[in-house]
């Protein structure tokens, strides 16, 4: 098992946008493993390649209580989306910090598992949540950039006092 190391709010490289998938090579499948294991590790219930600084459009989500439902997300694209849902959310890469974001309430998604096959799924609830949390990730954007500038502010000096006592304990 290999744990990959999450980048943290404000790195500069959560900003990267991520590239397609063209080949689903051996090391695909491998990305999508250690991502898996870094996001049960976390925990959390999704993981976007971007925060292990790995800048493809790669995605794992598992919703379930116990591990047994994983989502693999390769070049995902939202084909539908309707309703809205306010909803509290937190981020691995935004340690200790939760707040709510208006997300759509029920999303279809088209995307590619590990493999390179294509398949469609319509989500609501948690799961459109997480979705829409991850693909913002690939786009380079985080949930507290949903929010005002005021709290992003006071986000950014929270995670930079953080990172100073990790430094300096
Ligand atoms: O673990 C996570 N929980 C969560 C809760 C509400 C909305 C979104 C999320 S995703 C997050 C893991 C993460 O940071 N994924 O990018
Ligand atoms: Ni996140």
């Amino acid at each position: 098992m290999a744990l990959l190391t999450i980048l943290e709010y404000p790195d500069p490289r959560l900003k990267r946008i991520a590239a397609p998938v063209s080949a689903f090579t051996p090391d695909i499948q491998t990305l999508v493993k250690n991502m898996a294991d870094t996001m049960y590790d976390a925990p959390g219930i999704g993981l976007a390649a971007t925060q292990v600084d790995v800048h493809k459009q790669v995605i794992v989500i598992d919703v379930s209580t116990d591990k047994s439902d994983l989502k693999v997300f390769i070049n995902p694209q939202i084909v539908a989306a309707s309703g809205e849902l306010l909803g509290e959310e937190g981020c691995l890469s935004v340690p200790e910090y939760y707040d709510k974001v208006t997300r759509a309430a029920n999303v279809t998604v088209s995307a590619q598992d590990a493999h390179g096959k294509a398949f469609t799924l319509e989500a609501e609830g948690l799961l459109a949540v997480c979705i829409q949390h991850e693909m913002d990730h690939l786009k380079g954007k985080l949930f507290v950039e949903h929010l005002s500038s005021l709290k992003q502010m006071r986000v950014k000096t929270k995670m930079k006092k953080r990172h100073r006592e990790m430094e300096r304990p």
